[in-house]
């Protein structure tokens, strides 16, 4: 199939299975529920495939679970895992060890109050930093990268985890190795509980790695001999490195097992540029499930939906109430299709000719024949129809807890009065990203804000651009408004145009081609003298390519 004809499917595709989602449409357009359905069987059949366990948090190993009161120590090292079956993986890795048992890339456990007290130890041969996303700490501990720890240096961070209870992650943050180094491993998980968590926990009989599964959603290609391949080419280095195989917990084609109750997944999307659009589904069909927390913590109460999207840096907290489920059939984690919105044929893209397509580079799904093809799954391109794991339903005792109808006193957002701050998001047409026209300058603070304002900022983007999750560091937000929305978007908003998800409290919001997004900003915080953080793009080559900007918030 050319190229043309493959995003001419793809885009028609998306359309129709947007107007499947909408009650009333659904039965005015039996061809586009037809596909829908059709499209949600071929994924039932690719998932039926899936063998390998998924991946869990443990007591140790990769993803063990450990307190942040129980180590001091985070090495950052060269180390090597069994990803697909049967290869050495070589990875970047947090290793850490504590009472006798070693973890490569723990899943930290805190509670709302502790204290964070641990030294960064870099043992490879790249400066590196760690991020604490979603924590709003000063500007030293949040490893923002504008402070970064040499080869063989070590940094230490000390500071109260004070946020909401959420699941917060870590990753690299050193301008010019981001992306790489993200790619490559480094990337955990970080739990703060308070008593809403634990209210919920007890009400629903959750476990944390049991019943409570954290998903991590990453991309990656590999080589014949197992290795990670990151090899962009200056079009894939501005338009996103998606790779061609889909991985949850660095398990790929998972499957769990689960009980006929309500489980719980806290979802992050940990790839460098790849969205999803997540469904349950099973019988042909979209189970309904319940969005319950975001970013920054539990909704006030559940929202039931049967679709949403996820970008990178993002997180999901969501309920799935399995004996909604046929018994008799597995269910599947699914991300359905949809127009990625690239920009294809975007002619004020600038940096490339008539004759080659400017986007083209982006189309990553189309490189050929990798060594990966010999591997024998089928390329994923981002917004194709794929199965991510598949859920084994098994017969378990009588549950009969209820959905809670209140998860916290999360306040509706309020906007202030005062003119927003505009935030243009576009492209210099020399293979640069740029927020309000310009590149990102580490040593320049492009604005500055007083501790304590109030503020609304309107994200604009291009309207030949592609999707932005924009991601600001040191302050949490809340979405206002979305207007201009693509189709895709506003099929699945309600009032003022707001997506499930921004009814949550967020630290990256997702702002697609020709939209503008008003969010409202509280810089209030307990630290000391000036503070400096960034605000980026958190697809990750994005940012490399200049979009983050510096900014003060003036003491
Ligand atoms: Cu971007």
């Amino acid at each position: 199939m050319s190229k043309f004809t493959r995003r001419h499917f793809l885009g028609s595709m998306g359309a129709l299975s947007a107007a499947g989602s909408v009650p009333g449409v659904l039965a005015a357009t039996p061809g586009a529920s037809g596909a829908m359905t059709e499209e949600i069987t071929g994924i039932e059949k690719e998932a039926t495939g899936f063998a390998n366990p998924l991946r869990l948090p443990g007591s140790s190993g990769l993803f063990g679970v450990l307190p942040v009161s129980e180590f001091r120590e985070v090495h950052v090292v060269r180390s090597e895992i069994e990803v697909l079956p049967g290869r050495r993986t070589p990875i970047l890795a947090y290793a850490v060890e504590s009472g006798g048992k070693k973890f490569l890339n723990p899943a930290l456990l805190a509670r709302r109050g502790d204290e964070m007290r641990v030294r960064l130890i870099n043992r490879i041969d790249q400066p590196t930093v760690i991020h604490w996303h979603g924590l709003s700490v000063d500007s030293r501990n949040d490893g923002n990268g504008l402070t970064v720890v040499p080869p063989g240096r070590s940094m230490d961070y000390a500071f109260t985890l004070r946020d909401r209870s959420s699941m917060y992650w870590y990753h690299p943050h050193a301008h010019g190795y981001i992306p790489q180094q993200a790619y490559h491993g480094l990337a955990s998980l970080l739990f703060v509980e308070d008593d809403d968590e634990l209210a919920l926990r007890k009400e629903l009989d959750l476990a944390l790695g049991d019943t409570e599964i954290p998903l991590v959603l990453q991309d990656r290609e590999f080589d014949a001999q197992g290795r990670l391949r990151y090899a962009p080419t200056a079009a894939q280095s501005f338009g996103g490195w998606v790779g061609d195989r889909l991985l949850v917990n660095l398990t790929e084609r998972p499957f769990i097992q689960a009980g006929r109750r309500i489980i719980r997944f806290r979802i992050l999307n940990g790839s460098n540029a790849r969205s999803y659009r997540l469904a349950f589904v099973q019988g042909g069909r979209r189970l309904g499930f319940f969005l319950t927390g975001t970013d920054g913590g539990l909704l006030a109460q559940p929202l039931r939906i049967d679709q949403t999207f996820i970008s990178p840096g993002q997180r999901l907290d969501v309920l799935v109430d399995l004996r909604e489920a046929d018994p008799g059939m597995p269910v599947t984690l699914a991300s359905l299709s949809f127009d990625p919105m690239h920009a294809e044929g975007g002619h004020d893209m600038g940096h490339a000719s008539p004759a080659a397509p400017p986007m083209a580079g982006m189309d990553h799904g189309q490189r050929g024949a990798t060594p990966a093809a010999e591997l024998s799954t089928p390329m994923a391109m981002e917004g194709d129809a794929r199965a991510l794991m598949r859920i084994d339903l098994k017969p378990s005792a009588k549950y009969e807890r209820r959905m809670p109808t209140v998860l916290s006193s999360l306040s509706a957002a309020t906007a202030p009065a005062n003119p927003p701050r505009r935030m243009q998001l576009g492209h210099n047409g020399k293979g640069n990203w740029t927020i309000n026209g310009g590149v990102f300058d580490p040593k320049v603070a492009a604005l500055s804000v007083q501790r304590g304002a109030r503020e609304t900022w309107l994200i604009e983007n291009a309207e030949r651009s592609m999707p932005h999750p924009m991601h600001l560091h040191g302050f949490s937000f809340r979405v206002i408004e979305r207007l201009g929305s693509p189709t895709l978007v506003r099929e699945l908003a309600g009032a003022r145009g707001l997506l499930p998800q921004d009814q949550g409290v967020l630290d990256t919001v997702h702002v697609w081609p020709g939209e503008s997004v008003r969010v409202a900003i509280d810089f209030a915080h307990p630290h000391a003298g000036d503070q400096d953080y960034v605000y980026h793009c958190h697809t990750l080559e994005h940012a490399e390519a200049g979009m983050m900007l510096r900014y003060t918030v003036k003491a």
